[in-house]
């Protein structure tokens, strides 16, 4: 019976010492300290003890503490190794060559709109305008009716409209209702001049296309004084693409049509001929169209609360990401809102 018991250390002995990782170690004590699920071989030696005669007895209980006190010792030895060879095996493997490049941190950056917009800000607080922000959400009543285009008026028409499901209140259609918004605002009920942009989103039914989305933005602009005339507004166009475009800031403007202006002109600026950027820009014919504008039409005066019979003032709605496409030569201007990493990350 001894010689089993003896068997039994040696066995276990040289299996600990083979031993180098966790999971055979955690197999070795399951073998012969048993688990939950079954007995281990000292537990079974144990039994043995029922067989050995009664003055043979105490000789082998002794002997049975001691393999076990003895293979306890060996075990939380071993232990202490395998646990150290692991952790030297993960530094190893997770060590850090310093000799090696670093890998470029990617940096965020403003997106190419938010970018333009700051850039047409920029430019037009040098001439005096401030920024004045108004809702993305509007009123039938701003985006139409206040500006001279009552319900069933064809006008209406120039602009597909999403409605929600509060009758009355629709995604504005362009930036022109806050311009009755800070006329009324900031005019202090028709007695004081005002001289504001309003940049943001505008929502139209269309058909997405290369040069026209759903969603873009404008830049509205608006001035109010008591001796303002066309020949303002096309200074300050002038201005205005002088600085955007260099060159000499020669514009044009063509007649138009707008409810809310008489006269409605659109802008266009000169860009020459002379480089092939600029020939494919306007193609070819050097002109560049940026905006619609006119003088702020005496209803609408009237609505925003002054006497237009004292007042007078021009008003200016331009797309800036036209404008930043013929800028950069960008080609479709569905690469806005596409969230393509290759596309922003050239500005
Ligand atoms: C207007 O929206 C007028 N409110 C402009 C205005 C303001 C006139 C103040 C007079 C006084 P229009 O629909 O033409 O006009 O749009 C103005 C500019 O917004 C266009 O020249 C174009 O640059 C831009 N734009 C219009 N629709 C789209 C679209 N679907 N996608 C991208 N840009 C657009």
């Amino acid at each position: 019976m001894l010689d089993q018991l003896n068997t039994l250390e040696q066995e276990a002995l040289a299996q600990l010492s083979a031993i180098t990782t966790n999971d055979d170690l955690v197999a070795w004590q399951g073998k012969y300290y048993g688990t939950k699920r079954s007995k281990g071989a000292l537990d079974e030696a144990m039994t043995l003890l029922g067989k050995v005669s009664k003055e043979d007895r105490p000789a082998f209980g002794k002997r049975a503490n001691e393999v076990k006190q003895g293979l306890t010792a060996a075990y939380e030895v071993k232990k202490g190794e395998v646990s150290r060879l692991e952790l030297e095996a993960k530094m190893r493997a997770g060590a850090i060559d310093v000799t090696l490049p670093g890998r470029p941190v990617q940096r965020g950056r403003l997106h190419p709109s938010t970018q333009n917009l700051r850039n047409i800000a920029k430019i037009f607080a040098q001439m005096g305008f401030e920024v004045y922000r108004s809702p993305d959400v509007e009123t039938d009543e701003m985006n139409f009716e206040l500006l001279n285009m009552p319900p069933e008026h064809p006008a209406r028409d120039m602009w597909d409209t999403f409605y929600t499901n509060t009758p009355g209140v629709i995604l504005r259609t362009h930036t022109s209702p806050g311009q009755i918004r800070s006329m009324r605002e900031l005019g202090g009920n028709g007695t004081k001049p005002i001289r504001v942009i309003l940049p943001g989103m505008c929502y139209r039914y269309e058909q997405v296309t290369a040069r026209s989305e759903m969603q873009f933005n404008q830049v509205e602009g608006i001035a109010i004084g008591r001796n303002i005339t066309l020949a303002d507004l096309k200074g300050v166009m002038g201005e205005f693409g002088r600085r955007m475009f260099g060159g000499d800031g020669q514009i044009r403007f063509r007649g138009s049509y707008f409810p809310f202006t008489e006269p409605s002109v659109e802008v266009d600026v000169y860009l020459g001929t002379a480089t092939p950027q600029a020939r494919m820009l306007t193609k070819g014919t050097g002109w560049l169209e940026i905006s619609g504008a006119g003088m702020v039409h005496p209803t609408v005066l009237e609505n925003g609360g002054y006497d237009p019979r004292e007042w007078s003032g021009f008003a200016f709605g331009m797309g800036p990401e036209r404008v930043a496409m013929r800028l950069h030569n960008i080609n479709d201007i569905r690469n806005f809102w596409a969230n393509d990493l290759r596309f922003l990350e050239q500005f």
